[in-house]
């Protein structure tokens, strides 16, 4: 018999197709004009050899080699569930008695699923906040630089994840947009949350066809698709900050500044202006400064700086580029450049971040909610910037300094994560590796064997999207959709949310998690207040009944037409709507941000070398700048086991995209396959020759799953290809802390030993109880 369930997932809707238990095939979502092929994974996913089929406690944590050994290499026994409960259960309740609530970390960043009720990290932060609190974090790897440093400059992250000018303003209206890392197809693909149409492609598509001149500032040609007709200016990575201060330069030398808009919408531009002209530290940040820097000509600069002012402009830049060191700084100086430009506010005109970056951005919108769970009350107050886990477990006791915070680190004992994977999302994994022994007991809540999964003392086998019922829904999307549990719980999985209750049970707290409902009272629950606080904005939904059967919602599109201008109405009037800065103005220079006194992120904008990047005497070792980029056969790690993924690689190995040059200078041929390594580590990976990378960039996408060769191994060779064996895992600043991944010096060579395999893919070694 053959069934036909509604679903969702962050990379898009379908239908599920099941045959006798099993989903055997994806339909896509009828209204989605570009489904893209990512779901065409699913069914290889759910019922993938490395699902996880029961609980299970590592040997070596059984026997007491827990703080200060090593994760990775023991077998795995297998426990009931009961066992695993109660184990938890003693185990939460003693090292809170003993260590206090802040020694359990419970940050847990990570995508999860797209179901908003069953969404791990959310359901796992209730169970500790409600059993006494732990320590969290803040912000995201996408752009946590950027969210320190926003709100001080705008007074906003709307910039960021909001609502940003549309593509029907900008397509309308602006004749010229500078794209820094590009608009990278394959990023819209995803959302978080899912959605219901992938309207980011076509979007750009019909703003270029309106006549928009687009123009691709980025390392790599391909980071727009050739349909777009972009202008290609290739940057050496790590740069975009002086190559914008130097069109700065420009401006200001040949008095094509907005000194009106200056004057009346912004602070601080005296300061910003004498070190753009090199008064206050004597360097002029001409474009023959920024020209060997940069390494674009002199000429194309200046002619960047005089087309903006020339006409209706605007500026965006990729999450990327503030995933680096310094990544505050390219971001603050676009706005200034936008200012400058006297561009903030005017119709299809300004700044704003990602529209290269995730589906929905720029896809005109009404203000609508979406469907959430439950805020998360944490007693214990204590939460670390997202990035810095690494030093969290590292420097018990000591200070990171973080956006004019000092926090000291507390003393973790106990590792919880559901929803995420440090060991595909964090920096410098052999560091991470080194710094996990410090924790006592290690939780992880995972469907699959992921390399995080194998890191753990205590596995507990969550339920894919496909085996319980739930509801997707995304602030960028106007599409909420019902997903039915569309198979049963493979193996012993079992749902996030159950599995925390019987621990809570055990803990004397279950009805203060569940709130005495069951899977059908919450999704009832949450659809309700959704639908009411829909209702106060003008839209009626149905009832839920009609919800579930019918399989989605749809809230009206914008009228033909409409569109929206960010900063419109700050523009219009800036002392009746003022920016939620100290000045309400945007701020150049900030006083809040100078009075932290932090040298790596100081009062306004500044050129600091990257610690790594192509001009650094490192590069003489490691000639090869590797950006690692977000994966377009995945969502970061999940997905891999699937056909997608597995379509991509080359003989099992995560490609590397190199120029025709550097290949050609290392004797190397498409297909080959290399070791890709620096100080810090090592991975294989298969070459691929991209015409359009720039000489000297290498580029590997993320999400293989990290393999190393010698499990437990911090320095062992990935087999596989995961870039953060390479990365650096340090802070972008004493501001935003947030990762620098992107800064990455990397040299290549042919391996030509025997392959060894990917064994992640399979369960790991397992003894009897
Ligand atoms: N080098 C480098 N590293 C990067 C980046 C980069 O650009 N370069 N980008 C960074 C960015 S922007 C991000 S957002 C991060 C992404 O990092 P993550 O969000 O941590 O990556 P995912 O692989 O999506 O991890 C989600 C995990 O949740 C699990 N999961 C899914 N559904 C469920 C469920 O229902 N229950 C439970 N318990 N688990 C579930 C999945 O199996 C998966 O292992 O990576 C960061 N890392
Ligand atoms: N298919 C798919 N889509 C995704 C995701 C996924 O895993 N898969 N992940 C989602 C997530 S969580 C996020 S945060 C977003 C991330 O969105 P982004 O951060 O925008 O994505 P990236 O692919 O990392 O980077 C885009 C491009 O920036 C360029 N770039 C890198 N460094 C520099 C630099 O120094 N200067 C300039 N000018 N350009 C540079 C690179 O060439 C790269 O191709 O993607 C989202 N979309
Ligand atoms: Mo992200």
């Amino acid at each position: 018999m053959t069934e036909i369930k509604p679903h969702a997932s962050h990379w898009g809707y379908f239908d599920a197709v099941v045959e006798n238990g099993r989903v055997t095939g994806v339909r896509p979502f009828g209204p989605d004009p570009f489904p893209g092929s990512l779901i065409e994974a699913v069914p290889d996913v759910v019922h993938a050899p490395s699902r996880i089929d029961r609980p299970y406690i590592r040997r070596g944590w059984i026997e007491g080699r827990r703080r200060g050994h090593l994760r990775g290499g023991d077998p795995f026994v297998p426990v009931s569930w009961d066992e695993a409960t109660r184990i938890l259960a003693e185990e939460t309740a003693r090292i809170r008695a003993e260590h206090g609530a802040t020694s359990i970390f419970g940050g847990s960043y990570g995508w999860s699923s797209a179901g908003r009720y069953h969404h791990a990290k959310t359901q796992l932060q209730r169970f500790l906040g409600l059993g006494g609190g732990f320590t969290s974090s803040v912000h995201a790897y996408s752009y946590a630089a950027a969210q320190a440093l926003l709100p001080h400059v705008l007074g906003t992250n709307e910039v960021l994840l909001g609502r940003t000018t549309d593509w029907m303003a900008i397509a309308r209206h602006a004749r010229l947009m500078l794209c820094f890392g590009g608009l990278a197809a394959k990023n819209g693909m995803v959302a978080s949350g899912g959605q219901g149409r992938h309207e980011y492609g076509p979007l750009m598509r019909q703003a270029a066809a309106a006549g928009v001149r687009l123009v691709n500032i980025s390392p790599f040609r391909g980071d727009t698709e050739a349909e777009l007709g972009a202008e290609w200016v290739s940057i050496r990575p790590g740069t975009d900050t002086a190559l914008l201060l130097a069109m700065a330069h420009v401006l200001v030398s040949e008095g094509r500044e907005d000194r009106g808009f200056l004057a009346t919408h912004c602070t601080g531009w005296p300061q910003l202006r004498a070190y753009i002209l090199g008064e206050s530290d004597g360097q002029a940040k001409t474009p023959d400064w920024a020209a060997p820097i940069t390494d674009i000509p002199v000429e194309v600069i200046r002619r960047l700086a005089l087309d903006c002012a020339a006409q209706p402009t605007m500026l965006t830049a990729a999450w990327s580029l503030q995933r680096a060191d310094y990544g505050e700084q390219p971001y603050w100086m676009l706005v200034a450049l936008a200012a400058m430009l006297g561009a903030i506010g005017k119709p299809g005109q300004g700044v704003a971040f990602g529209y290269g970056s995730i589906g929905g951005m720029g896809v005109p919108r009404r203000e609508l909610p979406a469907v959430s769970s439950p805020g998360i009350r944490n007693p214990a107050g204590l939460a670390i910037p997202v990035a810095r886990v690494t030093e969290l477990l590292e420097r018990p006791g000591e200070v990171l300094e973080f956006n004019g915070q000092r926090i000291t680190l507390p003393d973790i004992r106990m590792i919880w994560w559901a929803g995420g994977n440090p060991f595909h999302h964090h920096q410098d994994l052999p560091r991470l590796q080194r710094a996990w022994a410090r924790a006592e007991t290690i939780v992880v809540q995972e469907p699959w064997w992921t390399a995080l999964a194998r890191q753990a003392d205590i596995v507990l086998p969550a339920t894919t999207t496909l085996e319980r019922n739930d509801i997707a829904s995304s602030n960028r999307d106007r599409f909420v959709r019902a997903m039915h549990q569309a198979i049963p719980p493979q193996g012993q999985a079992r749902n996030d949310t159950d599995m925390l209750a019987d621990i809570a049970d055990a803990l004397g707290y279950r009805d203060r998690f569940t709130e005495q409902r069951d899977e059908g009272a919450w999704l009832r629950h949450l659809y309700g207040q959704w639908r009411v606080a829909c209702g106060r904005l003008g839209f009626e939904a149905p009832e839920f009944e009609r919800f579930w059967a019918e399989g989605h919602v749809e809230a009206p599109p914008v009228a033909p037409g409409e569109e929206y201008t960010q900063f419109a109405d700050f523009r219009a009037d800036p002392e009746g709507e003022p920016l939620n800065t100290p000045s309400g103005k945007v701020e150049l220079f900030s006083e809040t941000i100078a009075s932290f006194g932090y040298d790596d992120c100081p009062g306004h904008p500044v050129w600091r070398e990257p610690r790594e990047w192509l001009g650094a005497p490192a590069a003489a070792e490691y000639p090869l700048h590797l950006l690692s980029f977000q994966p377009a056969t995945r969502l970061h790690g999940q997905l891999d086991p699937g056909r997608v993924a597995a379509a991509g690689k080359i003989q099992g190995r995560e490609p590397i995209h190199l120029s025709p040059e550097d290949a050609a200078a290392r004797g190397l041929r498409e297909g080959d396959i290399v070791r890709v390594f620096n100080a810090r580590g090592a991975c294989l990976g298969g070459v691929r020759i991209k015409e359009g990378m720039r000489p000297g960039v290498a580029a590997m996408a993320t999400g293989a799953w990290y393999d190393p060769q010698v499990p437990g191994d911090p320095d062992a060779l990935c087999v596989h290809g995961n870039p953060n064996v390479l990365t650096a895992d340090v802070g972008t600043s004493r501001l935003g802390q947030g990762p620098s991944a992107q800064s990455c010096l990397v040299q290549v060579e042919r391996w030509d030993g025997p392959l060894p395999p990917v064994t992640v893919h399979q369960p790991p070694p397992m003894v009897p109880a």
